[in-house]
């Protein structure tokens, strides 16, 4: 079998020769230009003007765009156009773009930049920097999201216990290895062909044909690779594209722009952060009875895909638990900073950390162990305790029998017993433990995004090409589309190749988003390679005399009545019968619907479930903080590929510890300008972090949709896992004070944060 084993990633060998060609190791075709782009000195202004001059006069100058000079479209907005490449009129945050220098070479280009102070006149007008703020003022990029089930006030009312509070956590920076890139090459007759780093070619392909004022079929974009994405390349790539492809058509030149490190954080946006304020009804045994939740996202300056992502918060505030009665108010708050986008979880992080940290002060407001108030809310199919606030049933729940075995696996009772013991003797350090359960549904929350095409090839050697409308960040999304067209057409991995992501070979591409990469072009390539081998099948059963359903097609050979024909030579011999080798391939994911107005339907096609334990060793003195051991259960359905799975699973986790321990985002309360743009000042995680003991299994159950061989997607479910890293930390600072403290902890959870909760000790 091809699928469901370990396989290396396709491009492992690449990457670590350094041979993996990313957009800026493209050989550069002669003539090429280099662009860089002007920032805004404002966060909120009148822009008055530039001086042309001034820029054009500096060495290696070829042009200077500004608002003015773009032929179609002032827009590179996915959803809402609200989002202009190049400012116009106003100055909306601290970093944007105003006017693009294309000059000889890139250093040049950006020296030019580095002028955009002198050479932007404007007004200066008074920001508005936090989401409150916004919120304050009604500011919004589109309408407040309300969710209600049942009787939310009455049955606050008449709880026998009641909590209130206020949180919130951090934003996060993408921080893809591979910073934001576009390349374009003027082509023959009016047409382009654009090299991107993106998550989304077809997105690109439209937007740039806006921004010239053409139609999609005069624009080629090609995505080999991505060196990451993490959804900031999901819209967030079009800027650039734009500036690239417009520069280049203007001045009859292929146009390069690269970002370097710093206006990449100025310029573009990331997770959303979220401001809470909450209130909840519980009983004496912690089963909750009501809830009610105002969630307000910082959205920045304009709404790129902030709508989804509070949809997908909304839709996430449950996690894995029954709410019987329960309002959200999702506000989406407009303000003078990068526009927040895509990331890792898509909002879903953000919905299903507010209900977590809900559970943990209710446990400790009853004296319990948090791990026993999540299980007696765990949804279950008695009395009804299956629905989620959206309507959905939870038909694939296996969120008890995968707590249960993590909690065997990882000694979770004697470990807690082995903690306190050893908190009571060590006033310093303290030792914090957790086990958070996650339920992620999987699917585009806009039911049309959920289609996918593929391309498959079959050369008259027998090798095979694959192309899909996916794109390859580093997930492996590319080995596991490959391994399942070797599956199907019986033949060894090696002879199956997976091409660039190009929108001339399949159109109409969604983003390879929502961790639906391989669920939705798996199963498009599954039947590229279904409809060739069907063709090839009556030609086989004659060439072997036998019947068509006695063939097998496995090991690079045809078998079938006793009788045996090698893949290649069969193709061979099609060819010569005028067979078409080729087939195109698509698949949407049935019985999907959903009401946008009323936040009600299906609009997930299954669930990923996975839980993890930490244990942190907390410093009281320092606030420093250090993961000892985490175990993770989680679920991949039947693996496509469990090495690759592994490797997700593990991934997330850090990369979502990161966001809630380390990783802080500051701008400077009175100017906007954000403090924290590069790593000097923004630390994401490194190998020192990783926890010091990490074991990393699949729940290995398959999945009962009838997903692409039964797997289940795993981009992002596992960010939340590290909820437990979080709760942890929370676990050790209140194991400093009196019993039933609820210690104030916020995220991120930095030494500076966790000081400040201790202090906070009554
Ligand atoms: N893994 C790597 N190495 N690099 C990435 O950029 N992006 C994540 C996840 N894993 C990412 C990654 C995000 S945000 C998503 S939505 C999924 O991969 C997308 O790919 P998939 O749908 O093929 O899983
Ligand atoms: N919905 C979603 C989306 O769940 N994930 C996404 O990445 C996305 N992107 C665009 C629009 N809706
Ligand atoms: Mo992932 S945030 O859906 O690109």
């Amino acid at each position: 079998a091809q699928v469901g084993v370990s396989r290396p990633h396709e491009s492992a060998a690449l990457h670590v020769s350094g041979e993996a060609r990313y957009t800026d190791d493209i050989p550069e075709a002669q003539g090429t230009l280099h662009a860089a782009l002007g920032l805004s000195p404002l966060a909120h202004g009148r822009l008055l003007g530039v001086d042309l001059e001034l820029l054009r006069r500096q060495p290696g100058v070829v042009a200077v765009l500004t608002a003015a000079d773009l032929p179609g479209e002032n827009n590179c907005g996915p959803l809402v156009h609200d989002d202009p490449i190049l400012a116009d009129g106003e100055l909306r945050y601290l970093g944007q773009p105003v006017f693009a220098v294309i000059a000889t070479d890139r250093e040049l280009a950006r020296r030019a930049c580095a002028l955009a102070k002198q050479a932007i006149r404007a007004e200066p007008l008074p920001p508005i920097l936090t989401a409150r703020e916004a919120h304050a003022a009604g500011q919004y990029v589109v309408p407040p999201m309300h969710l209600t089930r049942g009787e939310p006030a009455a049955a606050l009312a008449s709880a026998p216990q009641r909590l209130e509070g206020e949180w919130s956590v951090g934003g996060q920076e993408q921080f893809y290895l591979e910073g934001q890139i576009s390349y374009a090459l003027p082509q023959e007759g009016q047409s382009l062909l654009l090299h991107c780093s993106t998550q989304h070619p077809s997105e690109m392909q439209q937007l740039v044909a806006h921004a010239l004022g053409w139609s999609a079929h005069q624009v080629q974009v090609q995505c080999r690779r991505m060196g990451g994405g993490f959804g900031g390349k999901e819209s967030q790539s079009a800027l650039f594209a734009c500036v690239a492809a417009v520069a280049a058509m203007r001045l009859g030149r292929p146009v390069k722009l690269r970002l370097d490190r710093d206006d990449d954080f100025l310029i573009t946006g990331r997770r959303h952060g979220f401001d809470y304020r909450w209130q909840v009804g519980f009983d004496e045994q912690g089963h909750i009875l009501a809830a009610e939740i105002e969630l307000i996202s910082n959205c920045g300056h304009s709404a790129d895909l902030s709508a989804p992502v509070m949809a997908r918060a909304l839709c996430h505030f449950d996690n894995a638990y029954w709410l019987p009665h329960v309002a959200m108010h999702g506000f989406c708050a407009r303000t003078n900073t990068q526009s927040n986008t895509a990331f890792r979880g898509f909002g879903g992080p953000q919905g299903a950390l507010a209900i977590e940290m809900i559970l943990d002060s209710v446990a400790r407001r009853l004296g319990l162990d948090p791990l026993l108030v999540r299980q007696r809310n765990f949804y279950r199919s008695e009395g009804g305790r299956d629905v989620t606030p959206y309507g959905q049933q939870v038909e694939d729940n296996i969120l008890e029998p995968l707590t249960q075995r993590l909690i065997a696996q990882s000694d979770y009772w004697q470990r807690r017993a082995a903690i306190q013991a050893f908190n009571a003797t060590s006033p310093v350090l303290k030792k914090g433990l957790a086990l958070t359960p996650l339920k992620f549904g999987i699917s585009f929350n806009v039911v049309h995004l959920n289609q996918a095409g593929a391309l498959v090839h079959i050369y008259t050697d027998g090798s095979v090409l694959v192309n899909h409308g996916g794109t390859e960040m580093g997930q492996g999304l590319n080995t596991k589309v490959a391994q399942v067209v070797a599956h199907e057409l019986g033949v060894d991995l090696g002879r199956v190749r997976a091409s660039a992501t190009d929108t001339s070979k399949v159109a109409n591409t969604s983003a390879t988003a929502a961790s639906t990469g391989a669920d939705l072009n798996g199963k498009a390539a599954q039947d590229a390679a279904r409809r060739i081998k069907t063709r090839l099948m009556p030609l086989a059963a004659r060439l072997l005399g036998c019947t068509e359903s006695e063939l097998c097609f496995a090991g690079g050979r045809v078998a079938g009545g006793g009788r045996e024909i090698g893949f290649a030579e069969l193709v061979s011999k099609a060819y010569l019968e005028r067979f078409q080798l080729w087939s195109e391939g698509f698949y949407a994911t049935p019985g999907l619907h959903w009401d946008r107005s009323r936040l009600q339907g299906r609009p997930f096609y299954y669930y990923a479930y996975g839980a993890a334990v930490a244990e942190v060793l907390v410093d009281t003195l320092s606030g420093e903080s250090r993961v000892l051991r985490a175990d993770v259960l989680h679920d991949v359905g039947q693996s496509l590929n469990p090495a690759l799975d592994i490797g997700q699973v593990e991934g997330a986790f850090v990369q979502g510890m990161g966001w809630l321990t380390m990783e802080e985002l500051k701008w400077h309360p009175q100017t906007g300008l954000l403090l924290t743009h590069a790593p000097s000042t923004y630390k994401i995680p490194t190998a020192n972090d990783m926890p010091l003991d990490f074991r990393v299994a699949l729940f290995d159950a398959p999945n009962r949709e009838d997903s692409i061989h039964r797997s289940k997607a795993v981009g992002e479910p596992p960010l939340l896992l590290p909820f437990s890293v979080l709760l942890a930390i929370k676990d050790a600072v209140a194991a400093t004070g009196p019993v039933r403290w609820d210690p104030p902890l916020r995220a991120p959870a930095t030494a500076e944060a966790v000081l400040r909760a201790l202090l906070s000790r009554p």
